[in-house]
């Protein structure tokens, strides 16, 4: 792992938005969807997953028969993790207000959860259950009454789906899933087949091919964040324990070749010891081929002169995960502007965050925490304004307002007001 000052070490990572003949193929395969439906899922499922399917929709003895597949510590485990996350995101959940105004009137806002949620659970090295458990419980949380999962078809598996994506799901009570997946299930969400009906909202990462459907059904119904791959920072000090900080680099960088793992830190002595640590474990990890691709590509150990250095380049990063292994962890936190998340001393590592503590894992990428958030519950709510006004209050104020409708040259939004302040005869000059 590379050791360089701070200042030499360039920020940009190209992230793949694909190519234009890509995003041709995904056009053609939504149309192909919009126009034959159920059909066209069972013709793609056969094209590029190889798999015959009959059934589009599990059966609820299927789901049931996913349980006798997993290692009961897994079920006991996930179903903690669960309530962790319930009990972390009940906290996020914002109410409806009315505020009655002194003159009669009342300004308010009404939240409503959206209708029907689509959750997208690929296949294949990214296919995790705690990334079901992330999508899903938000959205109980703020109250949506349907909740569907979409997930590849796969070979493994009694059901021909993921068994442990399977009791996650049915674990926080999904019951409406489908073995289908790429592009083809995007479209299916948002526009609808025989068998699916459309939702309001599909969340949940993918391929390139699911990322680039989701940008163009986007506008149909509502898509999350497209998510880049995993990233840590940890800003460290002479405290920091070489082995841990080692380790979390190294569980980062398993997840994706295109992962990043940085290390900041004043102390050219914990930099030597980390960068002999990162080796020295990389070379006993299951996921090796990974996870050294990732740090030689985008790994590095940033020395700076400070730890208040430290945090501006934390600052200029906008990590998706940051640690603070520093001696007095909180005496920095309210100096980090932009991190996803936000772990502090040694004992919180990420893992903990990713299945375990209860805030989501699913989180802004690519230096995007600058201006966005993890996903949370409001997520999967939406806002009406209320506004009802006294006639003591349009009253009052209606000359205004009719000031502005002629300065924009909006004459019939002027006269909607003066109809009523001619019509009760007072018209407060
Ligand atoms: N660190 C990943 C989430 C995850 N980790 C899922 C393990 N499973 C992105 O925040
Ligand atoms: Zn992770």
């Amino acid at each position: 792992m590379r050791i360089m000052p701070a200042s030499e070490f360039s920020i940009t990572r190209e992230v793949e938005y694909g190519s234009e003949e890509q995003n041709q193929s995904v056009k053609q395969i939504i149309a192909k969807v919009r126009a034959e439906g159920d059909k066209a899922l069972r013709d793609y499922a056969l094209e590029f997953d190889k798999i015959k399917v009959e059934a589009l929709r599990l059966t609820e003895e299927e789901i049931q028969a996913a349980y006798a597949e997993v290692d009961p510590a897994f079920l006991d485990a996930i179903r903690q993790a669960a309530a962790n996350i319930r009990a972390f995101h009940e906290k996020q959940k914002r109410q409806t207000w009315l505020d009655l105004q002194p003159n009669g009137s009342m300004l308010g806002q009404i939240l409503r959860p959206l209708k029907r949620v689509g959750i997208y659970v690929p296949g294949g090295k990214a296919a995790y259950p705690s990334s079901v458990l992330m999508n899903a419980i938000p959205a109980q949380v703020a109250g949506v009454p349907e909740i569907v999962m979409v997930t590849p078809p796969a070979t493994n598996g009694e059901a021909g789906v993921n068994a442990y994506i399977l009791v996650a799901a049915a674990e926080v009570g999904i019951r409406e899933i489908y073995r289908v997946g790429g592009a083809q299930a995007v479209a299916a969400l948002a526009y609808g087949t025989e068998s699916i009906a459309p939702v309001d909202k599909i969340v949940g990462p993918g391929n390139i091919y699911v990322a680039l459907a989701k940008r163009n059904v986007f506008g149909v119904v509502d898509i999350d964040s497209i998510a880049g791959p995993s990233e840590i920072v940890v800003l460290a000090d002479d405290s920091a324990d070489p082995a841990y900080v080692a380790a979390d680099l190294l569980s980062q960088a398993e997840h994706d070749e295109m992962a990043s793992a940085v290390l900041v830190t004043p102390s050219l002595q914990l930099a030597h010891a980390v960068q002999a640590e990162v080796q020295r474990q990389l070379a006993e990890l299951p996921r090796q081929a990974i996870a050294a691709q990732s740090i030689r590509d985008y790994g590095a150990i940033l020395t700076v002169s400070s730890l208040d250095e430290g945090i501006d380049i934390v600052n200029q990063l906008a990590p998706e995960h940051l640690e603070l292994m520093v001696s007095e962890p909180f005496q920095y936190l309210g100096r980090i502007e932009n991190a996803g998340a936000i772990f502090l001393g040694p004992y919180s590592s990420e893992p903990v965050g990713d299945y375990w503590a209860g805030p989501n894992h699913i989180l802004p990428t690519n230096g995007t925490a600058r201006f966005s958030s993890p996903l949370n519950v409001d997520d999967f709510m939406k806002k009406s304004s209320v506004i009802y006004y006294s006639k003591e209050a349009l009253m009052a104020n209606g000359r205004q307002i009719m000031t502005l409708a002629k300065h924009e040259g909006l004459e019939g939004h002027a006269r909607a007001i003066e109809v009523r302040l001619q019509k009760e005869g007072n018209n407060h000059e």
